[in-house]
């Protein structure tokens, strides 16, 4: 099983600032966190960060073939983007939306997401956590 972490834009930043509300882990500390969850289900990852909402498109759309499914933090993308939306949707690979902070916590505008409802489920607020449960949680669904 292959599944694809997606991290939209200004993530590339985690780490450097704003500990607040992001924590102090960098995307290169995830990602080392993350593969070795993967080796503990016995899954395979691919990474793609991309601050460009037409590159999360092609991310998206390259993973039909490659990947089962996909972990997406489309960061402010989340709240604004209708093209990964129906990106997500068009592809039908099973999708969970995840969030550092807790979105409904933060200021209204990110109370909406307009991925939710084209993606299996949704994690937030647990900080790098929250994709560890993502990525669990997907295994799950993939492997039932
Ligand atoms: O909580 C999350 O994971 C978000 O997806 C992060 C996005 C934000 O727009 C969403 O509402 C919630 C922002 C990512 C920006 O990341 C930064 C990291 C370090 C420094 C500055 C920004």
């Amino acid at each position: 099983m292959k599944i694809l972490i997606v991290n939209g834009p200004n993530l590339n930043l985690l780490g450097t600032r704003e500990p607040t509300h992001y924590g102090v882990q960098t995307l290169a500390d995830i990602q080392a966190m993350l593969t070795a969850e993967a080796a503990t289900l016995g899954v395979e990852l691919g990474f793609y960060q991309s601050n460009i909402e037409g590159e999360l498109v092609d991310a998206i759309q390259q993973a039909v073939g490659q990947y089962d499914g996909i972990v997406l933090n489309a960061a402010a993308y989340t709240h604004t983007s209708v093209a990964i939306r129906d990106a997500v949707s068009a592809v039908k690979l099973p999708t969970v939306e995840v969030h550092l902070s807790n979105v409904f916590a933060r200021e209204e505008f990110r109370h909406h997401s307009l991925l939710t409802a084209v993606c299996i489920g949704a994690i937030c607020g647990f900080g790098a956590e929250s994709y560890r449960l993502a990525l669990r949680g997907l295994v799950a669904k993939l492997s039932e």
